[in-house]
């Protein structure tokens, strides 16, 4: 190992070489014939899972393409029914104690039978996903805007295509010679949806365009070319939302009806679609909606598009992926996928995935705005599956998995403060439930502040809910650095923290400390006397996630010199957490005993938590747990694991983390391959963008990890571990990859060749001393801020100032 200091500068920013073209392409629009629109539904539209998905974190659409009638299905982020309600249960905390020794007397039914009839949720809680008309409320389509084009029936030359560079959705054709386009994007610094429509021939724009919704709701045309539509659910009590469709001919006549905008014999169309909701504001949704409107209509559309593509490029290209290209490459992108599942190699369609993910992420998640649901922000029907909602026992963290890693932090931003809008409500949650203080969150929340357990505590009692959402607020301090921050969110984590040294139990047997009643995430187990039950105590999840919670309270507590007390209760009851268990069999053990399980293929693989996304099993550092979490990973995919797409994505990660490309690779390609919708949509089934973004995270998880750490010198000083292609597979050998970030504020490009390493470049953004693995060799870097290091993964590496811009 080498320690260096500064000696030369060093050119950073020109790893790359040119990029592949990041666009989803299709040679027919994503209509189906004869198919019914779903409206209602719980299923999504075979139609709709080929449309391509444009947003600016707000405002969503999902483009059709059709001719002769355009559909672009539109969504609003905020745009759900419900409202505020009570769920939680006050009988709850009364029967706890009884809960607690039927557990420890080993009578799990008992126990479990309990807690449905007094700990679990009061009222309907989610509906079991079907929410839409109750209290709970569902994640609802803002409706459709439909163009109907005169004489468009017959057509030719047709091509559809969503570029990832620009974020422009685009559609051309050919009507008897001439050629047809529309562009439709969704600008985040317009706050608009744009659609623009040209023709190669004068005065050839002839259509009509309307909105509509399947229910609650009411257009009316204005002045100006206009359309209003809008309502509010719920039977009037619920959210109030507006959206206004504003049409501008260039030539031509357009006028609006209650039927929709007319426009005859125009030359080319600007659509500017605005929407709001009175979500938390006092704001008049209408108009709202009518000022946007107004400004995006202001500007010229090539100015619109032009500040929209800055504005995406911003985040978008800081992030390149080069793989090896192959003959499929070219094929329109359904067809590509269908050659990709029947076994053809295709390393740019993986890389395009990869791409799509923070694609996706930019356009469901901006600043200021709520986070990113089941579905991003795309639903199309009134009854979204599962109410589109925040599932924190897996899904929603899941979303955030890329965000730092591929270098998108401020699209991390609402997810952090929709964690910290729970604080109030599971307050009073962890009074009512448990008579304790601090805060709980438990499976669920919709945006209406819901903390209660779910309905069903065998999937709704997971109190660690909180605790596992707080370890993104500690992410985004590795990251980033910001002590401003980690000084605003670490109450957040303390109350979480104080809630579970409340919460924690010692079992009356071994005397640790173990939280009960809860699950594991949703998995069942045999009871010694045969029944199946789900309710327990100290599952193997609950407890790494806590040992890391109060760890990163420890941590920040030291480093923002605070709450010195508090952290000694905490170090005291962390040294006390049922520890992780290795069974007789080898592998890891999901509950705290050995119980037999009726699925052993389960979809959810809770008990990894410690190996990813958690840092407490690597394979250096803990080589006998890494050994056993490798063994139930096995056990689990030779018993039907990863079926569906988020485990699948999962899956990816926990073999990157041990270290394994091949496998993680396998099983990228299986989630290409059986988990993917024609329009790169992860399918669970139904489409659910969680396995999008855990497969993007898992590519980056691939390429760069800084999760782990070296103990060093005489002290045992804890050095950061960048682990440099840790899991680069054989399918891979040629590759460039540039802008990923590492935890301590680092910037990393890649290049390699033959399966090996040819060049790292790392820049500092924070002063920093990390160790630079890669394989079996391993170096010291001491770097300031500004700096940047050049290794080839053999000599010594080259440390100087960092040269940005090529
Ligand atoms: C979790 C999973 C389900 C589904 C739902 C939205 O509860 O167990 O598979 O993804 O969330």
């Amino acid at each position: 190992m080498t320690m260096l200091g500064v000696c030369c500068a060093v050119a950073v920013g020109q790893a790359s070489v040119a990029a592949g073209p990041l666009r989803l392409w299709y040679r027919a629009p994503a209509t189906v014939a004869g198919e019914r629109e779903t409206g209602w539904s719980w299923q999504n539209s075979r139609a709709w899972s080929r449309a391509l998905p444009v947003g600016n974190g707000r405002l969503g659409g999902m483009v059709f393409g059709g001719v002769p009638i355009e559909r672009v299905q539109l969504n609003e982020l905020s745009l759900w029914s419900g409202w505020p309600y009570d769920a939680d249960n006050p009988d709850a905390a009364r029967v706890l104690p009884e809960i607690r020794r039927l557990l420890f007397e080993g009578r799990y039914a008992d126990a479990e039978k309990l807690t449905y009839e007094k700990l679990a949720c009061k009222g309907p809680g989610s509906g079991s996903g079907n929410g839409a008309k109750g209290p709970y409320g569902s994640y609802e389509t803002l409706g459709d805007l439909r163009i109907a084009f005169d004489g468009h029936e017959q057509f030719a030359d047709y091509r559809r295509e969503l570029d990832l560079r620009t974020g422009v959705a685009s559609v051309s054709y050919k009507v008897g010679g001439a050629t047809f386009r529309r562009e439709v994007l969704s600008s985040a610094p317009a706050r608009a949806l744009v659609v623009r429509l040209t023709c190669d021939r004068p005065r050839s724009l002839t259509f009509t365009a309307s909105l509509s919704r399947p229910e609650c709701a009411v257009v009316g045309a204005e002045a100006g070319a206009a359309l209003v539509m809008g309502g509010r659910l719920s039977e009037g009590k619920g959210i109030r939302y507006a959206a206004r469709l504003q049409v501008a001919p260039q030539g031509g006549k357009a006028e609006a009806t209650e039927a929709g905008v007319r426009v005859t014999g125009a030359n080319s169309v600007t659509l500017i679609l605005t929407a709001a909701t009175d979500y938390r504001t006092s704001a008049v949704p209408s108009r709202v909606a009518r000022d946007r409107a107004a400004a995006a209509s202001a500007r010229a559309y090539s100015t619109l598009r032009n500040e929209h593509i800055r504005d995406h490029q911003r985040l978008f290209d800081r992030v390149d992926l080069e793989l090896p290209a192959a003959e499929t490459a070219t094929l329109p992108t359904d067809e590509r996928l269908a050659a990709y599942a029947s076994d053809k190699p295709d390393p740019t369609l993986e890389a395009l995935y990869f791409q799509y993910g923070r694609y996706l992420l930019i356009a469901s998640s901006r600043p200021g705005g709520l986070p990113a649901n089941l579905q991003g922000i795309w639903a199309e029907s009134i009854q979204t599956p599962w109410n589109g909602d925040y599932h924190h026992n897996i899904n929603d963290q899941m979303n955030y998995w890329p965000a730092e890693t591929t270098n998108l932090a401020e699209c991390h931003e609402p997810f952090l403060d929709f964690i910290g809008s729970l604080v109030e409500p599971g307050r009073k949650t962890a009074k009512v439930q448990y008579g304790l203080n601090g805060w709980v969150v438990h499976t669920i929340s919709n945006i209406w502040g819901y903390t209660s357990p779910g309905e069903h505590p065998s999937w709704g009692q997971f109190p660690a809910a909180g605790a596992w959402l707080c370890r993104h607020i500690w992410e985004r301090y590795l990251f980033g650095g910001d002590r401003r921050f980690l000084a605003r969110a670490y109450p957040t984590m303390r109350e979480c923290a104080r809630f579970f040294l409340e919460f924690l139990v010692e079992d009356p047997k071994t005397g640790v400390l173990v939280t009960a009643p809860s699950n594991s995430p949703e998995n069942a187990f045999k009871t010694p006397d045969g029944t199946v039950a789900s309710v327990c105590y100290g599952p193997t999840m609950d407890m790494q996630i806590l040992r890391e919670l109060f760890g990163h309270c420890i941590e920040a507590a030291g480093i923002l010199n605070t709450d010195k007390e508090f952290a000694d209760r905490l170090r005291s009851a962390r040294n006390r957490l049922s520890p992780n268990k290795i069974g007789k069999d080898g592998r890891l053990q999901e509950w705290i005993e050995e119980f037999e399980e009726p699925e052993p293929g389960h979809r959810h693989m809770s008990h990894l938590y410690g190996l990813h996304p958690g840092y407490e099993i690597t394979p250096r550092g803990t080589p006998e747990l890494a050994r056993a979490a490798r063994a139930s990973l096995e056990r689990r995919l030779a018993s039907g694991g990863g079926h569906t797409g988020w485990s699948r994505a999962w899956v990816v990660n926990f073999w990157a983390r041990l270290e394994d490309g091949d496998q993680a690779y396998s099983n990228l390609r299986a989630l290409l391959a059986r988990s993917t919708l024609p329009n790169l949509f992860d399918n669970h089934p139904p489409f659910q963008i969680d396995g999008n973004f855990g497969g993007t995270a898992g590519v980056a998880e691939m390429l760069l990890q800084s999760h782990a750490s070296t103990r060093q010198g005489e002290n045992g000083q804890a050095i950061p571990e960048i682990a440099l292609l840790p899991a680069l597979p054989a399918r891979w050998p040629e590759g460039s990859v540039r802008g990923l970030c590492a935890r301590g504020g680092l910037v990393v490009d890649l290049s390699w060749s033959k399966g090996a390493l040819t060049t790292a470049r790392i820049q500092a953004v924070r002063s920093a001393t990390v160790m630079l693995r890669c394989g079996k060799q391993a170096v010291v870097l001491d770097m300031k801020s500004g700096q940047a290091a050049v290794w080839d993964g053999r000599s010594a590496p080259v440390v100087g100032r960092a040269e940005t811009g090529s």
